[in-house]
C-alpha cells in the first residue's frame, strides 16, 4: 500500500509516515500524534486488543520516524474528528533523548538555538508555514512576469566590480584575480536591455557584506530583479513594481488561505494605485511629526517607520517615494539636474523595493560615475553596452524577505530564511 499524507486521509485502510508528536497514555489505551508535512493524526492502540503494539507505543519517543499501518475511525475526541486503531507501528529511525529545541508552539527557543537546529524548529507548523507561503508567493511573483511578457534570466554571482558601492562587497579569489560576490544583478539587467531582450527578470541570491544587526540586514538575499526598455519615466517601471505586489498578495492570500489562518494572519491586498510621495513630501509629513530632515539626506529606518505609521493611519500600507536628491542615488539613475528619477517602494514603513528610470546616455553615465567617485575603466564591460544602441530603460530590485516579512508581520527578515547568513553566521 502506497504513503498518504495526513490530509488525504479518507477512510478505509492506510499507511502512513513522519514523526511521533506527541504520547499519552491512558492505562488500557494508548495513543501518540503522528505529525507529516501536511497535518497531525492521533493513532491509538488498546491493551485488550492489541497488547504487542501496546508495548511499541510505551517504547516511542517525541520526533522518532514512525511508519504506521492501520484503519480509520471516526473520533469525536481526536483532533480533526479522525484517528487511526494501529494495526502495525514500525520505528524507522529513533530520535535522541532530550530534544535539543522545543517543535510545540509552547516553548519558543532563542533564534540561535532555533537556526543551530532549523530542521527540528521547521517541524513547528508555524514556521513551516512561512515557508510553504513563501513558495507560493514566489511562484505567483513568477506568473506576474510571465503573464506580462518578462523572460527570466540568470546573470553572474561571480563579478569583478560591483554595482551598489563598495563598502558591502564580499571578495573573493577568482583564480589569481581578485572578483567579488554580487551585490545585485543591477549591471548585467542592464546591459541586456542594449540586447533587444526589452523586458527581463531574475529571481537570485545577492550578497551584502554589511555589519547591521536590525530585523531587515542579511549578509545573503534573494532579490526579485527587473529591467524594462523602451520607458518614458520612472513612472513606468512604478507601474510594474506595484502591479506585482498586488498580483502576489491578492494570488497568495486565495491559495494560502489555510496556512494564514493558522498563523493568524489577515493579508491584506492593496489597493491601486498606490500613493506617489515626492521626497519633498514625505520629508514635509515628517517634520510635521516633529522629525527634520535636512533635504538631501536619506531617510533612515526609523524615520521610514514613522513614515509608515502616517500612511498607515491614511489607510496605506504601499507608497512610493520618489523625485529623491540625485546625490543619493546610485550613478546608474538618471537626473535631472539636482533631483533624481529614482524610486523607493515602502511596504509599513519598510523599504522593499528601489529602483528608477536609468542613465541610457553613454557620456552623462561616464560623467556621473565620475562625480560619484567611481573609476570608469573598471565598468568598462558595462560602459560598452552603452554606446552601440541602448534604448531608456529603468527597473527595481526588490527584497523577497522584506516582501514576506511585512506580509506576514514577522519581526525579523531572518524568519523568512531557511539557513541565514549574517555577520555571525556562517553555519549551519
Ligand atoms: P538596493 O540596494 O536598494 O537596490 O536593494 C534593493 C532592495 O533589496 C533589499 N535589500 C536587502 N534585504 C535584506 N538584507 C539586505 N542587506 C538588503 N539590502 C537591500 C531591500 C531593497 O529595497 N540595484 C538596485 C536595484 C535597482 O535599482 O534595480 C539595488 O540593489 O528590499
Amino acid at each position: 500500500m502506497e504513503r498518504i499524507f495526513t490530509k488525504e486521509i479518507k477512510n478505509g485502510e492506510v499507511v502512513l509516515k513522519g514523526w511521533v508528536s506527541q504520547i499519552r497514555d491512558l492505562g488500557g489505551l494508548k495513543f501518540f500524534l503522528l505529525r507529516d508535512r501536511e497535518g497531525i493524526i492521533q493513532v491509538t492502540a488498546k491493551k485488550d486488543t492489541n497488547p504487542e503494539l501496546f508495548d511499541v507505543i510505551s517504547g516511542l519517543h517525541r520526533e522518532d520516524c514512525v511508519e504506521v499501518k492501520g484503519t480509520v475511525k471516526v473520533s469525536e475526541k481526536a483532533p480533526g474528528g479522525k484517528e487511526i486503531m494501529a494495526k502495525e507501528i514500525n520505528v524507522i529511525n529513533k530520535a535522541e533523548t532530550p530534544l535539543p529545541i522545543e517543535t510545540s508552539d509552547k516553548i519558543q527557543s532563542g533564534f540561535d538555538k532555533r537556526f543551530d537546529f532549523r530542521f527540528i524548529d521547521l517541524r513547528n507548523r508555524k514556521v513551516m508555514n512561512v515557508f510553504k507561503i513563501k513558495q507560493v508567493m514566489f511562484s505567483k511573483l513568477r506568473e506576474f512576469f510571465e503573464k506580462n511578457g518578462f523572460i527570466e534570466i540568470q546573470t553572474p554571482v561571480i563579478q569583478a566590480a560591483g554595482a551598489e558601492g563598495g563598502a558591502t562587497l564580499f571578495p573573493l579569489i577568482y583564480y589569481n584575480k581578485e572578483a567579488f560576490l554580487r551585490q545585485s544583478p543591477q549591471l548585467y539587467k542592464q546591459i541586456l536591455m542594449a540586447s533587444g531582450m526589452d523586458r527581463v527578470y531574475e529571481i537570485g541570491q545577492v550578497f551584502r557584506a554589511e555589519k547591521f544587526h536590525t530585523r531587515r540586514h542579511l549578509s545573503e538575499y534573494v532579490s526579485i530583479d527587473m529591467e524594462m526598455a523602451w520607458i518614458d519615466s520612472e513612472d513606468d517601471v512604478m507601474k510594474i513594481a506595484e502591479g506585482l505586489v498586488h498580483y502576489a498578495l491578492k494570488e497568495t492570500k486565495k491559495t494560502c488561505k489555510e496556512e494564514l489562518k493558522e498563523l493568524g494572519i489577515e493579508m491584506h491586498v492593496p489597493e491601486l494605485p498606490f500613493p506617489r510621495l515626492t521626497y519633498d513630501k514625505a520629508l514635509d509629513m515628517l517634520s510635521k511629526e516633529g522629525i527634520k530632515i535636512e533635504r538631501g539626506e536619506d531617510l533612515e529606518d526609523a524615520q521610514e517607520r514613522v513614515l509608515g505609521e502616517i500612511m498607515q493611519r491614511k489607510g496605506k500600507e504601499w507608497y512610493f517615494i520618489y523625485k529623491y536628491p540625485s546625490r543619493i542615488k546610485p550613478f546608474y539613475i538618471m537626473m535631472d539636474g539636482e533631483v533624481s528619477r529614482g524610486m523607493d517602494l515602502d511596504y509599513k514603513g519598510m523599504e522593499i523595493a528601489s529602483g528608477g528610470q536609468r542613465e541610457h546616455r553613454y557620456d552623462m553615465v561616464v560623467k556621473v560615475m565620475k562625480q560619484k567617485g567611481l573609476d570608469p575603466h573598471k565598468f568598462e564591460f558595462y560602459l560598452s553596452a552603452f554606446r552601440y544602441g541602448m534604448p531608456p530603460h529603468g527597473g527595481f530590485g526588490l527584497g523577497s524577505e522584506r516582501l514576506i516579512e511585512q506580509a506576514l508581520g514577522l519581526d525579523n527578515v531572518k524568519e523568512t530564511v531557511l539557513f541565514p547568513r549574517t555577520p555571525e553566521r556562517l553555519v549551519p
